[in-house]
């Protein structure tokens, strides 16, 4: 289902002190070139044997397709590539950045322009996949795909776009009877505001797990750039409920606190008319927030805030945001129904909490309210604001016991959310987080949960985040770090370089965007193992 907002008429409220904060936080890239590492041929095969795949290995089938090494690097020269010739590089890793080569043309006479294909590819199987497939609903645009006329060679082609890929194809579609292409020297000025030299390596004796950790923190880097993006390939924007996950994978890892709080300045410096924050934010050409609003997304600004000053000890911004990140509560708490409840928005995007299908949000976004609110009183508590963590309280209290009332089903032993009294993944796991039954309670809510697996899941690395971090609190370490292997093992033996934006092992074709061309497979969102693994020492 398609979802995004579109406001007619959208006014919003600039503050220009904030932006200003934010621009003089503006990083500067560190740049360095990268080259390919060999010449691959990839092509589908139809039946996926996962036992062939090895942890570590480049070679391995990933999708439904197989890599195979057909050349070294200096080969690339000595190809003749006329018209139907293509060549897949491979440049050994996910890369973020710009990409140049040099074409000249080799026979009699260059009589006719050159006309070539690239197609840069995060995972293998994209290079197979045809664009005149692709029917989704989101911009079609996003696909790395470019065609190219040379009206003179010999040239140096340097790519405008920054691509994000591990792949390139190059596909001659036409030359001359009289002329072929010969291509060399190919590199990507590979771009991040982070470098891996400043993160120790885990060493935490599972190799596994020291791999978990180094894609986690490789996916981090490559979307670490002049924003926190949430994905390389695409959003590559701000989105507040990925911020808030890179922050604190950050905090455990490149201790960029600039970075973070660049971001909370964005957010802060243009929001709603009302004062509401957006979900999304746009950070250049100029910075601008999208009209679009998630009610889970604008709350979660409230922890964001708190994680920040907790990391950093920056208690002038927790300062100066205090207002705006009660702002969004209060905002939310003017909304809520006789029942004190949320109000039920049905399929509209008004709610995030994950991509699943026909997920009801009105349960996990009344929790999400709670735990918002228990971070909102730790916050006013610090900035010795009593009579707002006096009166948050109360509010609390009465939140949580409307929640039991209306979204707990004794029958069941299982929250239930919306008029269809939908049961999901998502609704127990914010109701844990959200701590509205005692941690003894919510461990056996949790085991239920499991044992039950309702058949609205989760799909995406982000909501598995949320999961993960409920068992930590539920006192389930080890099947916390279990449940990890599991899932984002699970995406390294299906080839991830870098962890995805979605992933559901039942289903690897998972799209929201009605085709997973689309897919970004370097999502920012997806790096907290290194989190979990680094914050809470989990072996
Ligand atoms: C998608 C992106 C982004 C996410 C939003 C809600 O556009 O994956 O990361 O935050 O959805």
């Amino acid at each position: 289902m398609a979802s995004y907002g579109i406001i007619e008429n959208f006014k919003t409220k600039k503050n220009p002190s904030f932006l200003g904060k934010a621009a003089a936080l503006a990083p500067l890239l560190n740049r360095h070139p990268v080259r390919p590492t060999r010449l691959v041929e990839i092509t589908e095969t139809h039946q996926v044997v996962q036992s062939e795949w090895q942890v570590g290995e480049t070679e391995g089938r990933r999708h439904d397709v197989t890599v195979r090494t057909c050349g070294e690097l200096e080969d690339l020269e000595r190809r003749k590539l006329k018209k139907g010739d293509r060549v897949t590089l491979d440049f050994g890793n996910h890369q973020v950045g710009y990409v140049s080569f040099h074409v000249q043309a080799t026979g009699s006479h260059f009589d006719a322009p050159a006309y070539i294909r690239m197609k840069f590819a995060e995972i293998p199987c994209e290079i197979l996949e045809d664009s005149s497939d692709y029917h989704g609903w989101i911009s079609k645009s996003w696909i790395q795909e470019e065609y190219l006329h040379l009206d003179f060679l010999p040239a140096t082609v340097k790519l405008p776009r920054r691509y994000a890929f591990r792949y390139m194809l190059i596909e001659v579609l036409d030359t001359s009877p009289k002329y072929a292409l010969k291509i060399s020297e190919p590199v990507c000025e590979y771009v991040s505001a982070v470098e891996m030299d400043s993160v120790p390596p885990l060493h935490s004796g599972d190799a596994l797990l020291d791999q978990i950790d180094r894609v986690g923190l490789k996916t981090l880097m490559n979307c670490t750039q002049m924003v926190f993006e949430d994905g390389v390939k695409r959003d590559r924007r701000l989105w507040l409920g990925d911020l808030r996950l890179q922050a604190l994978a950050n905090y455990c890892t490149f201790r960029n606190y600039d970075m973070v709080k660049r971001c909370l300045y964005l957010f802060a410096g243009e929001t709603f008319e009302d004062g509401r924050i957006g979900a999304c934010f746009f950070h250049e050409p100029e910075p601008c927030v999208d009209d679009t609003y998630l009610m889970d997304y604008a709350l979660l600004f409230v922890p964001t805030l708190f994680d920040y000053y907790e990391a950093s000890g920056d208690l002038e911004t927790l300062q100066e945001l205090y207002p705006l990140a009660m702002r969004q509560i209060d905002i939310c708490l003017a909304a809520l129904d006789k029942a004190h409840l949320v109000v039920d928005k049905g399929e509209d995007f008004w709610c995030f909490l994950d991509w699943g299908e026909g997920l009801n949000k009105q349960a996990g976004a009344q929790a999400v309210l709670i735990y918002s609110i228990h971070c909102g009183i730790r916050m006013a508590r610090v900035l010795g604001d009593e009579e707002r963590a006096a009166s948050l309280s109360r509010e609390n209290e009465a939140l949580k016991k409307a929640a039991v009332q209306a979204f707990w089903d004794e029958d069941l032993k299982l929250f239930v959310s919306g008029q269809e009294r939908q049961v999901s993944w998502a609704s127990q796991v914010w109701m844990i987080l959200a701590q509205v039954f005692d941690r003894e309670t919510n461990r056996k809510l949790i085991h239920r949960t499991r044992q039950k697996n309702p058949r609205i899941h989760m799909v995406t690395p982000y909501m598995y985040h949320h999961y993960i971090d409920a068992l930590i609190r539920c006192d389930e370490r080890e099947l916390a770090l279990e449940e990890i292997k599991r899932y984002w093992g699970g995406m390294i033996r299906d080839g991830a370089d870098t962890f995805w934006e979605l992933y559901d092992p039942d289903n690897k074709y998972e799209s929201p965007y009605g085709s997973c061309m689309v897919n970004s497979y370097c999502h920012a969102w997806s790096c907290t193992p290194s989190y979990f693994v680094r914050k809470f020492g989990l072996r």
